[in-house]
C-alpha cells in the first residue's frame, strides 16, 4: 500500500498563511503542520512509501518533507502546469508511480484523526470517507451513496448525499479503472475538472464503499476559519477519554492491536477485572489482579489503569464518563450480551459511544486459552486454588460431582443475572453420591482406589478445585496415605468426620448406630494427616457430627476448637434439621473466639438459607452435597417407567435431551 498526497495547489483562500509555502505546511498545533501530521500518521499506520504531487513552492515542500526525518520513502512529482490545471492533471503526472498499486489517496489539506486513517486502511474494500452526522455542505464535496456504495462525488449533487472528503483507500483494480479514466480525460484536454468527474463515469465498475466516520475529525482546511475549527477539534481529540476492560492474564498481539486502535481514539483508561470477576465468568486467572494490572500498565498507549470490580461496566462508566468504549464485536451474542446492553444504556445517559472492532478468531489465541485452561487442570495449579479463592473472596460454593459428566456440569454451568455471572467455585466428591452412582450404600464400602478413580474421571475434564469427602478417614495409619495421594492428585481439601466404626450417612441421624470418635483420637488423626502432607496448599477439614448425633452445642464447640488446635485447616459443622438455628448458633459462638478458621456447611436440610446470609454470618464454604444425584435419579427413573408403560420410547422423548444436544454437549479437544 502506498500513499498518494496531492500538494500541487497553493490554497489562495488561506491568504497570507500561504504566502511562503503551500497550504499543507500550515501549522495546526504547536508540534504539527497539516502535512507533518498526515505523514506521521501514515508512517505510524505502517505505510512506508509516499508519492506526493507538487507545484507551488515545490523546493520548500521537498526540503520540508526531508527535514521531518520520517521512515518514509518519497517520490515527488511536479505538475508543471500547476497554476492552470486541477489536481486531475497532477494525478496524471504521477501515473507511472501509482498504477497497479493499492493506494491511500488524500488531498494535502485534509486533517483527520488517527483512528479514521486506521479504520479506512483496515476496511476490506475500496472506500471513501463520508460522514452521516455532519451537515450536508452546500458548496463542498458530497457523495451520492446508495446501498453503501459511492455512486457519484461532486459539489453539485443533493439527493441521497452525505458529506464526503477526498480520503480514499483504493484497491488496485478499482484504482486502475479510475486512473485509466483520469488518463483519458487528461489526454483529451479535460484537465480542469475534479478527478472525481472521471470517477463518476465509471462507478458501475469501480466499486467504492462509503466509509462513515460519523463525527470523528476528518476535514479539509480551505480558509482561516477552517483552521480555527481544526485546532479546537484537535484539542478535543487529544483530551477525549476512552475506556476498555481487560480480563486477560496473557497479552498477545490481538490485545496490542485493539489497544493501539483504542489509544488512537483518545486517552485510554483500562479497567482490569478483579480476580473475583474473572473467576466468575471465565476461569480462575493464572495471574493475580496486581500482576495483570502491572502487565497492562506497561503497554504503550495505555494512559491509566483502574480496577473493574464486576463484569458490569456501569460503576466505572458512571465514574469516568469516557467518550468511547472499545470492545471486540464478540459480545453482541452469548453470555456477554446483557453486559453490552447495559453498556449501551449507560453510554446513552451521557452521550458516550461504543466502538466495536472485529474479534480476532486467530486459532493461535484460542490455543493459548486452551493451554491456560489445561494449566489450571494440572495438580500443582489446581490444588492451591481453594485456598486462593477463600483468600480472595472469603466465600466459596461447591456442588457435588460423581463422574466426568457431573464434573462438567459443575465446571461449566453459568447463570447470568442482574449483570453478574454466577458459577460454582468448586466441586464436592461426595461419598454418598459416589457410592450411589455405583449402586452401593454410603458405608465406606467403595474403597479408596475406586474413589480415586472417580476423582480422576472428574479431574480429566475439569479445572475447578475439588473437595473430597474422606468419610472417617479410616485408620490414622491409612489416612496418612490417603492425604498423600489426594495431595499428589491435585485435590484441594479432604473433609473427614469425627466418627469411628461402621460409618453410616449422617442424614440418618440417630436412627442408626453411630460412634463418635474421641477428641484425642481424632486430633491425632488430623495431626498425622497434616504431618504427612507435602505442600502448604492442601487442606484438611474436620467435620463435627455432634449436632447430627444430638450431643449438644457445647460438645460441638469443644471439638471445633480442639480440632482447629490440632491443625485442621477448616471446620465443617453438620446438621440435619430443617431449622438452621443450631448452625447459626454454632457459627456465632465459634466466630466469637475464632475469626479465621474457615467454616464449612452442608445445607441439605436447612435449604432456605441463602449464600448471602451464610456469608454474613461468617460461613466460608457452602456445599450442595447431593443435588445432581438427587435430580438425575428421578429423571432417569421416570423415563425407564415411561418406556415400560408404553412399550416404546416415544412418550419419554420429551423427558430426554435431544440426541444432537447430547453429542455436542462434550466439546472435542
Ligand atoms: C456426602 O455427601 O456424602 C456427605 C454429606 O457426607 S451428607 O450426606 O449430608 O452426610
Ligand atoms: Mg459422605
Amino acid at each position: 500500500m502506498i500513499a498518494l498526497i496531492l500538494n500541487s495547489g497553493l490554497g489562495h483562500r488561506m491568504g497570507v498563511l500561504t504566502s511562503e509555502h503551500p497550504k499543507c505546511m500550515t501549522e495546526i498545533s504547536s508540534k504539527d503542520t497539516i502535512l507533518s501530521r498526515q505523514l506521521k500518521l501514515l508512517a505510524a499506520a505502517g505505510i512506508d512509501e509516499v508519492i506526493m504531487t507538487t507545484g507551488y513552492f515545490d523546493d520548500v515542500l521537498v526540503n520540508y518533507c526531508k527535514s521531518l526525518e520520517l521512515p518514509l520513502k518519497y517520490t515527488f512529482v511536479n505538475n508543471p502546469l500547476y497554476s492552470q490545471t486541477n489536481y486531475i492533471y497532477s494525478i496524471y503526472c504521477a501515473r507511472e508511480y501509482i498504477k497497479d498499486e493499492d493506494i491511500i489517496f488524500m488531498h494535502g489539506d485534509l486533517v483527520f484523526e488517527a483512528s479514521v486513517l486506521d479504520d479506512i486502511l483496515s476496511f476490506e474494500n475500496s472506500c471513501m470517507k463520508v460522514s452521516s452526522t455532519l451537515p450536508i455542505p452546500k458548496k463542498d464535496f458530497k457523495a451520492v451513496v446508495r446501498n453503501g456504495r459511492v455512486q457519484k462525488v461532486g459539489v453539485e449533487f443533493f439527493t441521497d448525499v452525505m458529506e464526503a472528503q477526498a480520503l480514499y483507500k483504493l484497491k488496485k483494480n478499482d484504482w486502475n479503472l479510475w486512473l485509466d479514466k483520469i488518463c483519458d480525460f487528461c489526454e483529451s484536454d479535460r484537465r480542469n475538472c475534479y478527478a472525481e468527474v472521471a470517477l463518476n463515469e465509471i462507478t458501475d465498475d469501480c466499486v467504492i464503499y462509503a466509509f462513515d466516520v460519523e463525527n470523528r475529525l476528518c476535514m479539509e482546511i480551505d480558509i482561516p476559519e477552517d483552521l480555527a475549527v481544526v485546532k479546537t477539534k484537535l484539542a478535543e481529540v487529544e483530551n477525549r477519554t476512552v475506556y476498555m476492560c481487560f480480563s486477560t492474564d496473557m497479552i498477545h498481539s490481538g490485545h496490542i492491536a485493539i489497544i493501539k486502535k483504542a489509544a488512537k481514539l483518545g486517552k485510554l483508561t483500562i479497567g482490569v477485572l478483579s480476580d473475583e470477576a474473572v473467576a466468575s465468568f471465565k476461569r480462575y486467572p493464572l495471574l493475580p489482579f496486581e500482576e495483570r494490572k502491572t502487565l497492562v500498565e506497561n503497554i504503550n498507549g495505555v494512559n491509566a489503569v483502574i480496577e473493574q470490580k464486576q463484569l458490569s461496566y456501569a460503576e466505572n462508566l458512571r465514574l469516568l464518563k469516557p467518550e468511547y468504549i472499545v470492545h471486540g464485536d464478540d459480545w453482541r451474542e452469548g453470555f456477554q450480551k446483557p453486559i453490552r446492553d447495559e453498556v449501551t444504556e449507560v453510554l446513552a445517559e451521557y452521550g458516550g459511544k461504543l466502538v466495536e472492532y472485529p474479534y480476532s478468531k486467530d486459532a493461535k489465541y484460542t490455543d493459548l486459552e486452551k493451554l491456560s485452561r489445561a494449566q489450571l487442570g494440572m495438580p500443582d495449579v489446581r490444588r492451591g486454588r481453594l485456598r486462593k479463592l477463600l483468600g480472595m473472596k472469603g466465600f466459596v460454593n461447591a456442588i457435588e460431582a460423581h463422574s466426568g459428566i457431573t464434573g462438567l456440569i459443575a465446571e461449566k454451568t453459568t447463570v447470568l443475572k442482574d449483570g453478574k455471572t454466577y458459577q460454582f467455585d468448586a466441586m464436592w466428591v461426595s461419598s454418598l453420591c459416589d457410592s450411589t452412582a455405583k449402586g452401593k450404600p454410603d458405608i465406606e464400602i467403595v474403597d479408596m482406589t475406586s474413589r480415586f478413580r472417580t476423582i480422576d474421571d472428574i479431574m480429566e475434564v475439569t479445572t475447578k478445585p475439588i473437595i473430597f469427602d474422606g468419610d472417617t478417614g479410616g485408620l490414622t495409619e491409612h489416612f496418612v496415605y490417603t492425604v498423600k495421594s489426594l495431595e499428589r492428585m491435585g485435590v484441594s481439601m479432604v473433609i473427614i468426620e469425627d466418627k469411628t466404626g461402621l460409618k453410616k450417612n449422617s442424614l440418618f441421624g440417630t436412627e442408626v448406630e453411630q460412634t463418635q470418635d474421641t477428641i484425642e483420637n481424632f486430633c491425632e488423626k488430623i495431626k498425622s494427616g497434616k504431618r504427612a502432607q507435602k505442600t502448604k496448599e492442601f487442606m484438611i477439614c474436620a467435620r463435627i457430627e455432634s449436632l447430627i448425633l444430638e450431643r449438644g452445642m457445647e460438645g460441638a464447640l469443644e471439638r471445633a476448637f480442639a480440632f482447629s488446635g490440632a491443625g485442621a485447616d477448616a471446620i465443617m459443622i453438620h446438621s440435619r434439621k430443617k431449622d438452621p438455628s443450631e448452625i447459626f448458633e454454632f457459627v456465632e459462638k465459634f466466630r466469637a473466639q475464632d475469626k479465621i478458621t474457615p467454616i464449612v456447611v452442608v445445607p441439605t436440610s436447612y435449604n432456605s438459607v441463602t449464600e448471602e446470609e451464610f456469608k454474613k454470618r461468617g460461613v466460608n464454604v457452602v456445599i450442595y452435597a447431593n443435588h445432581l444425584t438427587r435430580s438425575g435419579f428421578p429423571a432417569m427413573q421416570n423415563v425407564a417407567k415411561s418406556i415400560l408403560t408404553h412399550h416404546r420410547s416415544k412418550e419419554a422423548d420429551d423427558m430426554c435431551m435431544p440426541i444432537k444436544d447430547i453429542i455436542t454437549l462434550i466439546p472435542e479437544e
